[in-house]
């Protein structure tokens, strides 16, 4: 169902039979919500942001491409994100169909503006699918259509905000022992120690080569996040806490207690495309009640 969302900006919503729902926004390719069979919403999405082009919507799945944060010439988080996207009527088939599964296809075209920010050619399609236990995933498929022999390397993640009940009481599994670069300390490489991690102040690390799957549980709501992901080797942990909540224009000075974001991404070590070569990075999310997650 295609209908026009905040602002006027066209979404397409994607619909389960029990309930759940997830609102894809063609602008920035990005899933803004998710909700179960409750009606509960999933994701964060700050009661400040502004729905207004070319501003990157606060909130949701933003996806940062082809450069992840600053690292490279390019402005944050890459621009693919403030761009419109379209429906792609007539996608290649992927190797996994979907069949009961609700879902739609995006391609990003290029404008010559886009060109001479970053000259390469390339096709970016996007699936993003609603399964029938309510499951959220994405598919990103991005071909390098160089015609000059060109190769391009790029950085990715998809950007991914969590609604949690309180932050305190979070706990972020699947990341122990794992080597993070620290954001907050000149990207310095450290090795986590806890056997969770758990938040009582800013955070925003850059995990590396972790394991498919992480869970995020929010003790409070007696629910867990499941998360897994293919050819997505890092993942982000950010919460930015009170200082940096309150110089963010588009988001609630408290509103950091009821949001994390955790990013499976490519960060560390670029992705390389040679001209006809094509990459995937997937993303899938469940949730879970927390009991059956313990001892996991
Ligand atoms: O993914 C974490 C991060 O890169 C943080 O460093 C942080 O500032 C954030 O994303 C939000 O970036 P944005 O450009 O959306 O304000």
């Amino acid at each position: 169902e295609r209908c026009k969302g905040v602002n006027g900006l066209e979404k397409v919503v994607l619909r389960e039979v029990r309930g759940c729902s997830a609102e894809v926004y063609l602008y920035g390719g990005q899933v803004m919500s998710w909700k179960n069979e409750h009606e509960e919403e999933l994701l964060f999405v700050s009661s400040k942001a502004t729905f207004k082009p070319p501003k990157a919507i606060r909130g949701g799945i933003p996806i940062c491409f082809p450069q992840f944060s600053n690292l490279g010439p390019l402005e944050p988080h890459g621009f693919v994100r403030n761009r419109f996207w379209s429906i792609d009527d007539d996608p290649p088939p992927f190797a996994t169909t979907s069949p009961n599964k609700a879902f739609v296809d995006l391609i990003l075209k290029l404008s010559d503006e886009d060109f001479k920010i970053w000259p390469h050619r390339y096709e970016f399609r996007l699936r993003i699918t609603l399964g029938p236990g309510g499951d959220l995933m994405l598919t990103s498929r991005i071909r390098n259509m160089n015609t000059d022999g060109k190769s391009f390397p790029f950085t990715f993640a998809y950007h991914t905000y969590f609604s949690v009940t309180d932050i305190s009481e979070v706990r972020v599994e699947g990341l122990e022992t794992i080597d993070y670069l620290d954001n907050l300390k000149n990207r310095e490489r450290f090795t986590e120690q806890g056997d969770a991690i758990t938040f009582e102040s800013e955070l925003d690390r850059i995990y590396l080569s972790t394991p498919t799957k992480i869970a995020i549980l929010d003790h409070e709501r007696k629910r867990t996040f499941v998360l897994r992901k293919d050819g997505l080797p890092d993942a982000v942990v950010w919460n930015p806490w009170d200082r940096k909540a309150k110089a963010m224009a588009d988001f609630g000075d408290e509103e950091y207690k009821q949001m994390l974001c955790v990013e499976a991404a490519c960060v560390e070590k670029p992705i390389t495309l040679k001209p006809g070569e094509e990459w995937r990075g997937r993303l899938e999310i469940s949730v879970v009640p927390s009991s059956y997650c313990s001892g996991q």
